[in-house]
């Protein structure tokens, strides 16, 4: 029977990560089971050209490095948007086996990304663990490490998907995605040049523009798309008014992101933030920016975008000062039902419980 949205809304609000984190338990776990295979495939390569084996246990290594011990929230979405849109009949073996793959294939997307984003962040951990680019005898290799994790998407998709009416759509979307990050993270990394700060750059607008390339369309258009070209919806119409509810997902996602990297506990998150020293955009400083006083902008001014432990202190003091978390948990709220309303209008012709269930997902999320 249905539920009524304000009773599923309150539900979901209320709950903490620990109540939610069973939704997907079975897809998690045929998800993670799946990349044994994934990796098999990927290195059976090596038959045909022995000459290349020993790169291709370097690529093994890391593909098990990086693409394991994350949420798999992106490429859980692939599996669970097509079981929600294609009728159980056409669920078969083989239909099951691709939106596997694919989910699997926006993992390795964001493995990519990570790897890269990392080094060009000076990160130093990922997932709980030391960042790829920093393992001893590793260092800037990481680059072609994370070239080769790109590869791997085109392969899987010609090995599992080359016959399937949606290839081309598929490959399309993952290349239009990948632009699409790769100028988010050019606008990112061009608001925040090393060495000096210039609060003025700081603006809402230049903020939701990065985040809107950098994280929305990749972490969830690109999953749900994904899995609505293999369902066999490709009309421009659904594709554009799924977009509008993900894209608004994914700008509240880097939000969180912006958030915990000053405020999470990194033995949670997997990861130490670096936003501060790194001179970024973050929803943190522009907030700073919009409510403080021309005393409080001379603090930053002063202490932001270096690497001093000290002057670090100094900033977060200064986000705590002018309440940041609050404003943070309003700004949760209020998000939260503009995207159920935005859900209400776009979601047909697709069931809303694919949009819910990655509400569900996000909000009030601690990692
Ligand atoms: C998140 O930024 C965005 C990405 C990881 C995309 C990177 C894109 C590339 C083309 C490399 P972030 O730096 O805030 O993420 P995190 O906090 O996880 O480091
Ligand atoms: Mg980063
Ligand atoms: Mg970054
Ligand atoms: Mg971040």
């Amino acid at each position: 029977g249905a539920r009524c949205w304000c009773q599923v809304w309150t539900n979901e609000l209320r709950m903490n990560g620990d109540q939610k984190s069973n939704a997907y338990a079975q897809e998690k776990q045929d998800f993670i089971q799946h990349f044994s295979q994934i990796v098999k495939v990927l290195t059976e390569d090596e038959i045909g050209h022995p000459e290349t084996g020993d790169a291709i246990a370097r690529l093994k290594e890391v593909l098990e490095y990086n693409a394991i011990g994350g949420k798999y929230n992106r490429g859980l979405t692939v599996l669970v948007a097509f079981q929600e849109l294609v009728e159980p009949k056409n669920q078969d073996a083989d239909s099951l086996q691709r939106a596997l793959t694919v989910g699997w294939c926006v993992e390795l997307l964001q493995a990519f990304f990570l790897v890269s984003d990392d080094i060009m962040d000076s990160s130093l951990t990922r997932r709980g663990q030391t960042c790829w680019y920093k393992k001893p005898g590793i260092g800037l290799d990481a680059v072609n490490d994370a070239l080769l994790l790109e590869a791997c998407i085109y392969r899987l998709l010609k090995f599992y998907c080359r016959e399937q009416p949606y290839y081309l759509n598929l490959i399309e979307l993952f290349l239009q995605s990948s632009y699409q990050t790769e100028i988010g993270q050019t606008l990112d990394l061009i608001t925040a040049p090393q060495g000096h700060v210039d609060l003025g750059r700081y603006t809402e607008k230049r903020y939701k523009s990065i985040v809107k390339y950098k994280t929305a369309f990749y972490s969830f258009y690109l999953p749900v798309a994904a899995a609505m070209y293999m369902a066999g919806i490709d009309g421009e119409k659904e594709h554009a008014n799924a977009k509008k509810i993900l894209l608004e997902m994914g700008e509240f996602f880097q939000i969180q992101d912006d958030y915990l990297d000053a405020f999470g506990d990194p033995s949670v998150t997997g990861k130490i933030g670096t936003d501060i020293q790194d001179n970024k955009c973050s929803w943190l400083v522009v907030q700073c920016l919009q409510r403080g006083t021309p005393e409080q902008r001379q603090i930053l001014q002063e202490n932001y975008g270096q690497k001093d432990a000290k002057k670090v202190a100094q900033v977060k003091a200064l986000y705590e000062q002018l309440d940041l978390p609050a404003v943070f948990l309003q700004y949760e709220e209020d998000s939260y039902s503009r995207l159920m309303s935005l859900i209400q209008q776009y979601a047909a012709p697709l069931p809303s419980t694919i949009f819910l269930g990655l509400a569900n997902q996000i909000y009030k999320r601690k990692k």
